[in-house]
């Protein structure tokens, strides 16, 4: 599911909140409040279907409401059977009279996490919800490629656009960059950076191949990775097992003599375009 708006209400509060503060009114303390009435708890599906994989897009629209005649400053709390989790356990809004506000919760699941039933509880004022979570069975890859379907990380990310998940979700289509199927840095200029891929246990790794940025409006030579490092951790030392330099391709696909890694990753040192962004659509690894 793609995720939409629903965060002006939020920045709205803090402008009401800040207003607040500098006139030197402040409300009771939480639990000296009385319980909200008016308030409503809605969700826009009936059920989350959850794949257990890192990265999954999934989760619900919680609509989040107050049908009384004044405006409130009211808080909803989610909770989630483990090992399920959240993006948001609290969502604190101020809500006007009328107003539902619609916001994306993210909801995720470890990889051995076991098939079946689980629930999310939410609660505001008098309200209770308990939202159904199916989660299904983990994918697994059949194409080999050790990097899909185990966690992800990276020096930093250009968020919200470019996650570093979207370097292991499958889609090698540089086309499809600015849909969240591409990894950007979030530090300008600055290099080197990395993104790495961790496996569940050591794995045999002989060959990389890494999709960078080579779109009709932005191609590889001119906005790609020039340089980079592909290294793998063997026990607790990072090897540098290939070395790439000078590339204005969209694709460059490194081998080299296999060795047992807990975890890949490429340490990125220039772009096409200068010293700006690491730009990785697609990252993978295998055997040989
Ligand atoms: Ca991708």
């Amino acid at each position: 599911m793609r995720f939409r708006g629903g965060w002006r209400p939020v920045a709205v509060l803090g402008a009401v909140v800040l207003g607040m503060v500098a006139a030197g009114i402040t409300g009771p303390a939480a639990a000296d409040r009385p319980v909200q009435r008016g308030l409503t708890l809605a969700t826009d599906v009936a059920q989350v279907a959850v794949t257990p994989v890192p990265c999954a897009k999934q989760g619900f629209e919680l609509r989040f409401g107050n049908t009384g005649t004044t405006a409130v400053y009211a808080d909803a709390f989610l909770d989630a059977a483990a090992p399920l989790t959240l993006s948001r356990k609290l969502v604190s809004s101020y809500l006007p009279p009328g107003y539902t506000l619609k916001l994306p919760i993210a909801v995720n699941a470890p990889r051995d996490t076991a098939p079946g039933s689980y629930s999310i509880q939410i609660r505001a004022g008098d309200q209770t919800l308990t939202l159904p979570v199916q989660v299904g069975e983990a994918p697994t890859d059949t194409t080999g490629n050790l990097a899909r379907y185990v966690p992800v990380s990276a020096s930093s990310e250009h968020l919200p656009v470019y996650p570093a998940c979207g370097a292991v979700d499958g889609d090698r289509d540089s086309e499809h960059w600015a849909k969240t199927t591409g990894w950007n840095d979030a530090t300008k200029g600055a290099f080197p950076d990395w993104l790495q891929v961790t496996f569940d246990q050591p794995q045999s790794v002989g060959r990389v191949d890494l999709y960078t940025l080579n779109s009709k409006q932005y191609p590889a030579a001119g906005y790609g990775l020039k340089d980079w490092d592909v290294q793998a951790k063997v026990g607790d030392a990072w090897q540098t097992v290939a070395e790439v330099r000078g590339n204005v391709a969209g694709m460059k696909s490194s081998t080299f003599t296999p060795v047992t890694a807990s975890a890949v990753r490429v340490l990125t040192l220039a772009s096409n375009e200068g010293p700006t962004y690491s730009r990785v659509v697609e990252l993978e690894v295998y055997n040989n």
